[in-house]
């Protein structure tokens, strides 16, 4: 399976094609949607959320409900584009009607500058259109598609904030996944833990006020997938690796850890490695999930246990220092309009990305012209690795 997306974030649509789909399977466009909302919602998101209201379009590869196996068109409309169809037209404008909306003034932690410089542009709106988070609407949908694929083995996907702009969550050890997911999904920062949200609302508020932004940390958590997805056979097909370069793909995502993650530099061996059982029921798994569901850069069986941090998001109501590209005078920015906090919403956009990498593994790994061939194989194989 591979895809790809285009779509500029005042465009008039953004669109992925997904290749390599398994045929007979079952899609839901609601459930498509549902994702879309998840992504929109959310304590400290700002102004452009109230003008979407992001709805998936399929456009081929879907017929009565069911994957054909053809390429699946993804489509979302901006609904913002029709305050933008001039500045953003694909037909050449005069002069006067070209600066417009013309950037030349690149904002700090932003691909402006650099994206301007690379490719010549000196517009740097023909930077940030692209740029922009906005992409990330149809990889929500891609995610909800890859949810599809991954119901072949079983799979639980879910993602929730445990930690923003410094305040921590704490999860009981004890509570189960049915839980923390209902917990989480019912709270506007995705987090289970009540008393930290209402501290990480504070917190966002707090920065709103001084014009300020937060970033944090989401976890991403897959259960039911099959031992042996990945290989350590070859340095780049490694799947913890996979699962590293897409949740870096995400707009403002610094760090990646598996498990108990940068904890193993402060631990000894025997407090990192994960100890092996077998029963008859579950056949092989371990103690504890330290290694966060990876061994060797296969999935061992285990829960994948995936973090991410996201940076504050650079678009700053308070000023940062920068210089115009035109005259390379001094200024300070200003902004007309941002989020303060979208840490919730990444988490949803992690849940999908990770979804994605897994599905296409998994695809790698049986034979996926058909769903129900699939979801055969799959458990064909699961009760080989039981037995082994
Ligand atoms: C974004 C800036 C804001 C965000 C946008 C990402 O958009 P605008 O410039 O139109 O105010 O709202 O996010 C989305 C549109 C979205 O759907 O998540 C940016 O510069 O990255």
């Amino acid at each position: 399976m591979r895809f790809l997306t285009a779509g500029e974030s005042h465009g008039p649509e953004l669109t992925a094609i997904i290749e390599g789909l398994p045929a007979g399977m079952p899609l839901d466009v609601e459930m498509i949607n549902k994702d879309l909302k998840r992504r929109q919602v959310g304590y400290g998101r700002g102004g452009r959320m109230k003008i979407e209201q992001d709805q998936v379009r399929i456009t081929s590869g879907l017929r009565h409900g069911k994957t054909l196996g053809s390429p699946l068109t993804l489509v979302i409309e901006n609904k913002d584009w029709k305050n933008w169809q001039s500045v953003m037209g694909i037909d050449p404008v005069t002069e006067k009607e070209k600066v417009k909306r013309q950037v030349t003034r690149p904002r700090p932690g932003h691909a402006d500058l650099v994206g301007g410089i690379k490719y010549n542009h000196r517009d740097l709106r023909n930077v940030l259109e692209r740029s922009s988070a906005r992409e990330t609407a149809v990889r929500v949908a891609i995610g909800a598609v890859s949810k599809a694929i991954l119901s072949a083995s079983g799979c639980e996907v879910m993602a929730h904030v445990i930690e923003i702009g410094g305040v921590e969550a704490s999860i009981s050890e004890g509570m189960s996944l049915a839980d923390l997911k209902i917990k989480s999904e019912s709270s506007d920062v995705r987090c289970s833990d009540e008393n930290a949200a209402g501290l990480m609302r504070e917190a966002i508020d707090r920065a709103k006020k001084e014009g300020n932004t937060l970033g944090g940390i989401v976890e991403v958590i897959v259960t039911g997938l099959p031992i042996g997805l990945g290989s350590y056979t070859q340095w780049d097909q490694k799947l913890d690796g996979k699962l590293a370069q897409a949740m870096l793909s995400i707009n403002a995502f610094k760090g990646v850890e598996f498990g108990v993650g940068f904890e193993a530099a402060r631990l000894p061996g025997s407090d990192v490695m994960d100890e092996i059982i077998w029963d008859q029921a579950q056949g092989y798994t371990r103690k504890t999930n330290r290694l966060g569901g990876f061994e060797g850069g296969m999935t061992n069986g285990m829960p994948v246990i995936v973090r991410g941090v996201m940076k504050p998001i650079p678009t700053l109501y308070k000023p940062l220092e920068s210089v115009d590209i035109t005259t390379k005078e001094v200024y300070t920015a200003s902004v007309e309009r941002s989020d303060s906090c979208a840490v919730p919403a990444a988490s949803v956009i992690a849940e999908a990305v990770i979804a994605t990498e897994l599905a296409k593994a998994l695809l790698d790994k049986f034979d996926g012209d058909s769903f129900v061939k699939l979801t055969e194989n799959i458990k064909e194989y699961k009760n080989y690795t039981t037995e082994y």
